[in-house]
């Protein structure tokens, strides 16, 4: 692997796990407060350590280790070296990205800014954490624009040549970052900053939110799509098959790209100022976003089927058994996608309007995103880890570091069972999300809960252990001998030819994906100017 680029990838991901760990510590803490069992010292807040958990792991983790995994991908697979333009763009993404998170970091631990990862208003932190915030997304741009960039060239070099599907998935899933982020841009620069600073007095708390979560959905795609290139393109290759259908993969990502920004509303089903109408035309584009993942889930099947009956597998399941599970590079991923399966059904009943009733704004949605974001995609990124360290590094996966990769990925699952398993639970009994510890003076109901929480608290230890086990195999990793470790990267079953060409149409793609979020926004944003209840004063957490 080209060593200048290995730099920028190392980089990227090391800073990934120092703020997971930073986060996980977070995370631990508050389980335990939430359990009853420790009260925080020397004045921290709960609400300023869910910031802190949420904005590190969910935040900053994932944009570092998919911009660094992103660059690997492309530099490996797109002419084995990042043009010097790309380089400069990712070092220079990397330091704004960095600049912006430890402005947050300070912010958030002199509590200035205790509003929590989604941070739309009325809550209302110091204009520096916003800053911070416009500084990290800006950083982001400069590191897609890398991507973009090295991508055009390509093409440009390759007249009539289907792109590697690699570079394809980097450039759609930038792509998705690119115009999602826009709305929180807007959010931040137009709102947010000139309210915190004291320049305009009221905020338009819906519009607020709107924009968050125009951002907010498509932010979690971006966390998937890496998963999915993992599942797509890289499995298949270390479970020594094929790739079932390069077509289908990219449709599944451009479909991805079409749906997953039109449909913020399903995060505000329960409030006031949006019409129904336009909840409903939400809800109807977020069961279209179901598709491509249910397109995915046949794929691997089919991937997973292929290679072992090529091996001579018999029965319905006999190739379950010729998978590879010694491998932690398979492992931990296919641990990924096993979750997925409940995660994706949590996902529906959150999207059913009036399932969503019951579960919004309870311990069940956390439940539901610590499957999705922290076990399917988390366990993903690390089986990515176990090979792409040594292969960037040129190190070994050592045989010690990868029976410590399966031991952390089975210690996260059953500490992700109890924790997630309780949060779904008391969740449908009816427990509230992000609140302090408390028992509502000791109401029988809230009385019910305390098991459940006792055993939320049980699975964050376990998951703590489980975390400081992966720190330590990314500093094995780090320190491995010296050696070749394979980048894998699969190959499609079908010639080339197979895949239609349309599917790299960008311009239809993008001027499709504008006019479907214009046709599910703009009525409603319109309706959301000149209510004056939706002007709030805000309120300042410190
Ligand atoms: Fe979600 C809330 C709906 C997917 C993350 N979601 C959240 C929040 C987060 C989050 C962070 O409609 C909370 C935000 C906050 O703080 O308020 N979500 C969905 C739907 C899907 C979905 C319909 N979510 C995700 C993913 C996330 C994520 C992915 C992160 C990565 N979510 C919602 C809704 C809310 C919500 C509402 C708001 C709730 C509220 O009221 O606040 C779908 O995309 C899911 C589709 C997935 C599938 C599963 C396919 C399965 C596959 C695996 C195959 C396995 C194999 C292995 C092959 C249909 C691909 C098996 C092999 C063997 C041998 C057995």
């Amino acid at each position: 692997f080209n060593r200048r680029d290995g730099a920028l990838v190392v980089a990227h991901i090391v800073f990934a796990f120092v703020a997971l760990l930073l986060g996980g510590i977070a995370g631990l803490l508050q389980s335990v407060v939430r359990g009853g069992m420790y009260t925080l010292p020397g004045g921290i807040g709960y609400y300023q350590l869910l910031t802190a958990h949420g904005v590190l792991m969910a935040l900053v983790f994932t944009t570092y280790f998919i911009i660094g995994f992103l660059y690997s991908g492309v530099s490996k697979t797109m002419g084995g070296e990042l043009l010097p333009l790309t380089h400069r763009l990712g070092w220079a993404g990397f330091v704004l990205m960095s600049l912006g998170t430890l402005i947050d970091v300070v912010m958030i631990l002199l509590n200035k800014a205790s509003v929590l990862y989604t941070f739309y208003a009325p809550l209302k932190a110091s204009p520096y954490f916003y800053i911070g915030l416009a500084l990290v997304v800006v950083g982001s741009w400069l590191s897609g624009f890398g991507i973009f960039y090295h991508y055009m060239y390509w093409k440009k070099t390759h007249r009539g040549k289907l792109s590697p599907l690699f570079g394809f998935m980097a450039v759609c899933t930038m792509l998705l970052w690119q115009i999602a982020t826009i709305g929180v841009a807007v959010e931040v620069l137009v709102q947010l900053i000139p309210w915190s600073f004291g320049w305009t007095e009221k905020i338009n708390v819906m519009l607020s939110r709107t924009l968050f979560w125009y951002f907010g959905h498509p932010l979690v795609y971006f966390w998937l799509l890496p998963a999915y290139i993992c599942w797509y393109v890289i499995i298949p290759k270390i479970i020594g098959g094929k790739i079932f259908s390069d077509a289908l993969a990219r449709m599944s990502f451009i479909l991805l790209l079409l749906f997953s920004i039109p449909v913020g509303f399903h995060h505000q089903l329960t409030e006031p100022g949006i019409s129904p109408l336009w909840k409903f035309i939400q809800v109807v584009l977020t069961f279209m976003v179901v598709v491509p993942s249910l397109m995915t889930a046949f794929s691997l099947f089919a991937s997973f089927e292929s290679a072992g009956r090529a091996k001579g597998a018999r029965g319905l399941f006999g190739w379950v058994k010729l998978l590879p599970w010694k491998d932690v590079r398979f492992f931990a991923p296919f641990m990924g996608m096993l979750v997925f399966i409940p995660a994706g059904a949590g996902g529906i009943v959150n999207a059913s309007n009036q399932m969503n009733v019951v579960v919004h704004n309870t311990l069940w949605v956390t439940g539901h995103f610590h499957l999705t974001v922290a076990t399917s995609v988390a366990l993903t990124f690390f089986g990515i880890t176990y090979w792409l360290i040594p292969a960037v590094t040129n190190r070994l996966l050592t045989p010690r570091i990868n029976r410590l990769g399966i031991i952390q990925t089975v210690i996260w699952c059953v500490g992700m069972l109890f924790m997630s398993g309780a949060m779904h639970t008391v969740g449908l009994l009816g427990s509230p999300r992000r609140t302090a510890y408390t028992t509502y003076g000791d109401h029988p109901d809230a009385v019910l809960w305390m098991p459940y929480y006792a055993a939320m608290a049980i699975g964050g230890i376990i998951l703590f252990i489980a975390l400081a086990l992966m720190i330590y195999n990314v500093v094995a990793l780090l320190r491995a001998p010296k050696g070749y470790t394979e980048y894998p990267i699969g190959e499609a079953a079908e010639p080339e030819e197979a895949t239609p060409r349309y599917l790299e149409r960008w311009k239809v793609w993008i001027a499709l994906t504008v006019v479907l979020i214009l046709f599910a926004y703009t009525i409603p944003v319109m309706d959301m100017f000149g209510h004056a209840s939706t002007q709030s004063p805000g309120y300042v957490t410190w």
